[in-house]
């Protein structure tokens, strides 16, 4: 079993890989943003001068702080820094096609005004904007699709969602309630009120029972058809499957449509004493690692208690971004390529066009290829003038090319028959 087969919806309740058209624009997408942005921020893995260990968004249930206490986060969330223009830009700039925000995360406490409770931003915090609201105002302004990230079984905050064992009693909590009564109302707001929504990403299913999932996979597609609904709504449903955490399938997955969400550093919400920020080189492979395998790259960044995001987060996305202005043609729109499990080397294909992403660049700069045929072979980034050959030796393809690697990440050469 692979490690991305725990999110996988069941086959037959949807067409597999390349068939639901609904799809279309997420398969074209490849790389999208997804935000981890609350309360959680202000602490930022840090509580009563104790660094909290694991991720940031957790710090209630790891360091089991009582609601009482943990609200009066809320009255100090002032994010005078956000601004969702900026965010959009910066998503554009890294050649992110979509973003996933968060609305409610496992704390309970949400992002927009929501009539369902007072436990929010525009309700509960000095801030008072609809931070939500904005996001989406400048996704449509910058033609950007938005999707929301809800956590439907773990809230710890709600008398009757799962997951807070030292404010409740399980026995007595009523879950059936709280999906009913909050869940589904909740997920009608955020479908109703802020335009298309193009993905809602629930997660970490846990408890929530069949008929549960069914109802609000029914529930999101009769508000907005083409939303999309990742593989974490749980019991093998949803429209398309999601990955483990930072997990990239070892080979192809060419059956399913299916994404990884993504750390840049180790947290997803933001963190103070988290720097273990991975290369943008690393970056960039793992993005093409997963393209080559059929996937999508949901990416995270954290933003801070005032709304800023950590510079680190905006200097690799940049990066990546510059990368995809040269090489975006081996990447969106493209599907799987033919040549798997070669180590140092990936590849994703467009018609007859091969792209070959070269990681590990040979220092005699040849390179040798089983199995592929190509008539002819150029540099995908048209300012790279060194020299190449292409030429076959028994049943290998050779590629001669200069000794030192074009690209410092990752070198694309486009192969056509
Ligand atoms: O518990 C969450 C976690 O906080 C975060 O939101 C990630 C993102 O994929 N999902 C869950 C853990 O898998």
């Amino acid at each position: 079993m692979t490690e991305i087969e725990y999110f996988k919806p069941e086959r037959g309740q949807r067409p597999g890989a390349n068939q639901d058209p609904r799809l279309d624009w997420w398969r074209e997408a490849k790389f999208g943003m997804f935000i981890h942005w609350g309360v959680y921020s202000i602490p930022a893995g840090v509580w009563k001068g104790e660094h909290i260990p694991g991720i940031g968004e957790w710090i209630m249930l790891r360091a089991e702080i009582p609601i009482p206490e943990y609200e009066k986060l809320a009255p100090q969330f002032n994010p005078v820094k956000y601004d969702a223009d900026q965010i959009v830009k910066l998503a554009k700039a890294a050649g992110q096609k979509y973003i996933v925000l968060t609305s409610k995360h496992h704390d309970g406490f949400c992002m927009y005004g929501s009539e369902e409770t007072d436990y929010n931003i525009v309700d509960g915090s000095p801030f008072g904007r609809d931070v939500l609201g904005e996001l989406a105002a400048a996704c449509a302004r910058e033609g950007v699709k938005l999707g929301l990230y809800y956590s439907q079984t773990q809230d710890w905050h709600h008398p009757n969602g799962f997951g807070n064992t030292w404010d409740f009693d399980a026995d007595e909590q009523d879950f059936a309630d709280y999906i009913d009564n909050y869940v589904k109302p909740q997920v009608r707001e955020i479908l109703s009120n802020y335009g298309p929504i193009c993905i809602i990403w629930f997660d970490t299913p846990r408890i929530i029972e069949r008929h549960q999932s069914q109802e609000l996979l029914d529930l999101v597609h009769s508000l907005q058809p083409d939303c999309l609904v990742c593989g974490r709504l749980g019991n093998k449903l949803g429209d398309y499957a999601t990955a483990q955490d930072n997990a990239i399938p070892p080979d192809l997955q060419a059956e399913i449509d299916w994404e990884t969400p993504a750390t840049i550093n180790d947290t997803w919400a933001f963190k103070t004493h988290d720097h273990n920020w991975k290369s943008t080189t690393q970056l960039i492979q793992n993005l093409v690692d997963i393209v080559s395998k059929g996937g999508n790259y949901l990416l995270n960044i954290g933003p801070d208690a005032e709304g800023a995001i950590p510079e680190p987060s905006i200097e690799r996305l940049l990066a990546m971004g510059a990368w995809l202005d040269v090489n975006g043609e081996s990447i969106y729109g493209t599907l799987p390529g033919p040549l798997q499990g070669y180590e140092g080397y990936r590849t994703t294909r467009k018609g007859d066009t091969v792209y070959l992403h070269v990681f590990d660049w040979p220092p005699s700069g040849s390179i040798a290829l089983p199995g592929l045929d190509a008539s002819s072979a150029s540099w995908l980034d048209t300012s790279c003038d060194a020299p190449l050959s292409l030429s076959r030796v028994g049943g290998q393809l050779m590629i001669q090319a200069p000794a030192e690697a074009p690209n410092e990440h990752v070198t694309v050469i486009r192969l056509e028959r």
